[in-house]
């Protein structure tokens, strides 16, 4: 491992607190989630990983700025699109990438794959395929610390499609009215699946939706990771000091398609163009360089993540695979039945 791209070693604790201080830590991890997803979709596209995925190109700042606001005593849930929230919120690219391969060293032990990336040591409860179920897991998680006089926090990271689901509705009503530490973070990328937010949704400004639930609401843009942590970090703020929820939108952009086979033709000519100007990891970049970092430093930053990101692969790929037997593992047989009375 090069010990230039020291993100990709360290362990996940260090990994997330990095993100608190450092504004080029941020950078770097934007780099790494950029740069994991890209060779990912690679991956898939040539065969070397079998099923779908769904990327979140585009939408990094989102997952860096809510890493660097947590605590590890904090819980999120993600969804299906979670291998953004899970680097960032500190699993090794190792882990990840071993769980969307299917090897027993991945988070969950390969059994989960792309859709179900998850660990404890990172406050990062099992993600959801289901849309709009991570929502009123969170508030639970929410209750949990409230009932037990803890401070810490949970998010519930979702997207805008989730918000037409009763899930969403019920978990924001409860929430408010028990007063639960709990941030519903919404990822609004414009799109569910493969139709635009306007023929799902009367409204595009989603986090007006909280006030039917008498919650204060933040509205971000996602793409800027400076801004998008001050609004977290007032919603997490608010939640921590027993203030209760808050409903934060953050207006981001898939710069994929829905899933790997997605090539996304349904999109109004130059909406792309138009959030690739706006490009988070290109927004990060420019803040440092403006601030007065080397911009040939960070270029070379980004290649030395890229080659350690190669170096993972090849050791995840040249991982064994389970065996046929391992199936029967994890489940419950019963040896006895009892009689019928
Ligand atoms: C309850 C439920 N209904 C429908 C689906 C099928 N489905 C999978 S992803 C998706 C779109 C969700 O869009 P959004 O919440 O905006 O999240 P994004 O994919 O944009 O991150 C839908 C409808 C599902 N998984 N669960
Ligand atoms: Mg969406």
């Amino acid at each position: 491992m090069t010990d230039t791209a020291l993100s990709v070693s360290r362990s996940s604790v260090e990994r997330r607190k990095v993100l608190a201080d450092d504004a080029t830590a941020r950078l770097e991890r934007m780099f790494e989630i950029r740069g994991f997803e890209e060779r990912l979709n690679a991956l898939f596209a040539t065969g070397a990983i079998h099923g779908t995925t769904h990327l979140a190109m585009g939408q990094e700042a989102l997952a860096v700025s809510l890493a660097a606001e947590l605590r590890p005593t904090d819980l999120v849930t993600a969804t299906y699109r979670g291998h953004a929230m899970a680097l960032a919120l500190g699993m090794s690219p190792r882990a990840v990438l071993a769980e969307i391969m299917g090897k027993s060293e991945g988070s969950t032990g390969g059994l989960g794959g792309s859709m179900h990336v998850s660990d404890d040591d990172i406050g990062l409860l099992p993600t959801f395929a289901i849309v709009g179920a991570g929502l009123p897991v969170a508030a639970g998680a929410a209750l949990a610390f409230q009932y037990k006089g803890d401070d810490s926090v949970a998010v519930a990271v979702f997207g805008d499609g989730a918000t037409n689901i009763g899930a969403f509705h019920e978990s924001l009503n409860l929430a408010a009215i028990w007063k639960l530490p709990v941030v519903f973070l919404c990822d609004n990328n414009v799109y569910g699946e493969y139709s635009r937010i306007n023929l799902t949704t009367p409204i595009e400004d989603l986090h007006l939706r909280a006030a039917s639930y008498a919650m204060p609401a933040e509205v971000v843009d996602g793409m800027d990771v400076t801004a998008t942590r001050a609004a977290l970090a007032r919603a997490i703020g608010r939640a921590r000091t027993g203030g209760g929820p808050t409903l934060v939108e953050a207006k981001t952009y898939r710069f994929a398609g829905h899933s790997r086979a997605d090539t996304a033709p349904y999109r109004p000519a130059g909406e792309l163009e138009y959030w690739q100007e706006r490009d988070p990891v290109k927004r990060a970049r420019e803040e440092l360089v403006a601030g007065g970092a080397s911009a040939d430093e960070l270029a070379r930053l980004e290649s030395s993540v890229g080659a350690a990101l190669d170096e993972v692969i090849e050791v995840v790929q040249a991982l064994p695979d389970p065996v046929v037997t391992d199936m029967f593992n994890n489940i419950w047989t019963p040896t006895t039945r009892k009689a019928d009375s």
